[in-house]
C-alpha cells in the first residue's frame, strides 16, 4: 500500500510513527510531505523545525517530553551565542541539534536543494519513510498581529506564546513556489493521502498554499483527514490561537468544514473525529460527510498505530 501524509511537527510525527508501525509487516511505501513554513535563518544556519521533529521522532532520538529537538541535549553553544548577543535569547539551539543545522546549511551552500538535503538527513537512520519538503523555495510563515506589525512565525509562537492577537498568516513568495520534486506524484500516485492531525493553519495551511498541491489532492485516489482537535481542545500547543485568527472555531467539525468535503469542492473523502466528539458526527453525516469516530489520542505507539490503521482503511 502506498500512503502519503501531509504533516507538521509533533502531531505529524506521532501519526507517522504509528503509520510506520501499523504497516511494518507489509512493506508499505510511505511518503511524508512536510511543512516548511516554520523554517528560519538564525545565527547563519537554516532551521527546519517540522522536518527535524519528524526526522528525530522516526529515528528515536527526539526529546518526546519537550516536543522539539534532541533527547539528551546540551546547550553550551547556545549559552555562548547569548553571550555574543547573537541569535534570539529566547530561542535555544541545542548542541546536537546544531550539528543538524550546520550539516544542512553546508549542503545548501554546496548547492543542494531542500529536497536533496531532506534525502541526506533521512539517510542517516533507517527511518523507513521518504521525507519531502513541501517546496524547495523558502516561504517562511509570517504573522501579522493586531497593531499591524509583522513577525516571523517562530517569534510569535515561541517568544510571545501566540498571545499577540494574530490577524493573518502569510507566506511571502509562496504564489511563485512550486511543489518540491516528487510531491505531486506522491499525492496523485498514493492509494490514500492523509492530512495528519497537525495544526490546520500553520502546518497544513502552508502545504495547501503551495500552488499545485490542492490540485494534486483533487486528483488523489482518496483523501482522509484526522482531527487535531479532541473535545474542543487542541491537545497541546496553541493551534486554537491560529484557528481563531482565521475565523475557524476550535472544534472537530469546524476544522472539517474548513478543509471541506470533496463532494462540495473541498479536500476530504473521510474525516476522523475522536470518541469525545461523537456527538458532532450526525451533523456532519447529515451534510453528506463520511465521518468516522475513532480513538484519536496518540499517547503511545500502539494507539498511534491503531489510529493510523483506521485512517487508511477504506
Ligand atoms: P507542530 O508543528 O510541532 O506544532 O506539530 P503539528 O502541526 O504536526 O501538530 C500540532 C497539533 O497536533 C496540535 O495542535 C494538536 O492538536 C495535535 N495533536 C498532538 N497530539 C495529538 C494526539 O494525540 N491526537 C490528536 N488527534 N492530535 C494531536
Ligand atoms: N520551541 C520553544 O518553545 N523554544 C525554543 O527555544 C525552541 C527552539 C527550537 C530549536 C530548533 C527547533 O527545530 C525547534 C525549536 N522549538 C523551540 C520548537 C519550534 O520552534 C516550534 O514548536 C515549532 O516550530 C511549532 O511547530
Ligand atoms: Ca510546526
Amino acid at each position: 500500500v502506498k500512503v502519503t501524509v501531509l504533516a507538521g511537527g509533533v502531531g505529524g510525527a506521532r501519526f507517522v510513527r504509528g503509520l510506520r508501525a501499523a504497516l511494518e509487516s507489509e512493506g508499505a511505501d510511505i511518503t511524508v510531505v512536510v511543512n516548511t513554513g516554520d523554517d528560519l535563518w538564525l545565527s547563519g544556519v537554516r532551521l527546519q523545525p517540522d522536518i527535524d521533529s519528524i526526522l528525530y521522532a522516526l529515528a528515536g532520538v527526539n526529546d518526546a517530553e519537550r516536543g522539539w529537538g534532541r533527547a539528551g541535549e546540551s546547550e553550551r553553544v547556545s549559552a555562548e551565542l547569548r553571550e555574543w548577543g547573537a541569535g534570539w535569547p529566547w530561542f535555544t539551539l541545542g548542541d546536537l541539534d546544531l550539528g543538524t543545522h550546520l550539516a544542512r546549511t553546508g549542503w545548501l551552500r554546496d548547492g543542494l536543494s531542500y529536497t536533496q538535503v531532506a534525502e541526506r538527513l533521512g539517510s542517516r537512520w533507517p527511518i523507513g519513510v521518504r521525507l519531502l519538503p513541501m517546496t524547495d523555495t523558502e516561504v517562511d510563515t509570517q504573522v501579522v498581529v493586531e497593531d499591524g506589525s509583522r513577525l516571523h512565525f517562530q517569534e510569535w509562537w515561541t517568544r510571545h506564546r501566540a498571545v499577540l492577537r494574530a490577524v493573518r498568516f502569510e507566506n511571502p513568495g509562496i504564489d511563485g513556489a512550486t511543489p518540491a520534486p516528487g510531491v505531486v506524484e506522491a499525492i496523485t500516485g498514493a492509494d490514500v493521502v492523509v492530512l495528519a492531525p497537525s495544526n490546520p493553519v500553520v502546518s497544513i495551511g502552508p502545504i495547501l498554499s503551495v500552488p499545485g498541491i490542492r490540485g494534486a489532492l483533487g486528483d488523489a485516489a482518496r483523501v482522509v483527514g484526522v482531527s487535531p482537535i479532541i473535545g474542543g481542545k487542541v491537545v497541546r500547543g496553541m493551534a486554537d490561537a491560529c484557528l481563531t485568527a482565521i475565523g475557524v472555531e476550535t472544534s472537530a467539525d469546524a476544522v472539517a468544514r474548513h478543509y471541506g468535503q470533496r463532494a462540495d469542492g473541498g479536500l476530504l473523502d473521510t474525516w476522523l473525529v475522536a470518541e469525545e466528539d461523537a456527538a458532532l458526527a450526525p451533523g456532519l453525516a447529515a451534510e453528506g460527510w463520511d465521518v468516522r469516530v475513532e480513538p484519536l489520542w496518540m499517547t503511545d505507539l500502539e494507539r498511534s498505530a491503531t489510529l493510523a490503521r483506521a485512517a487508511i482503511t477504506d
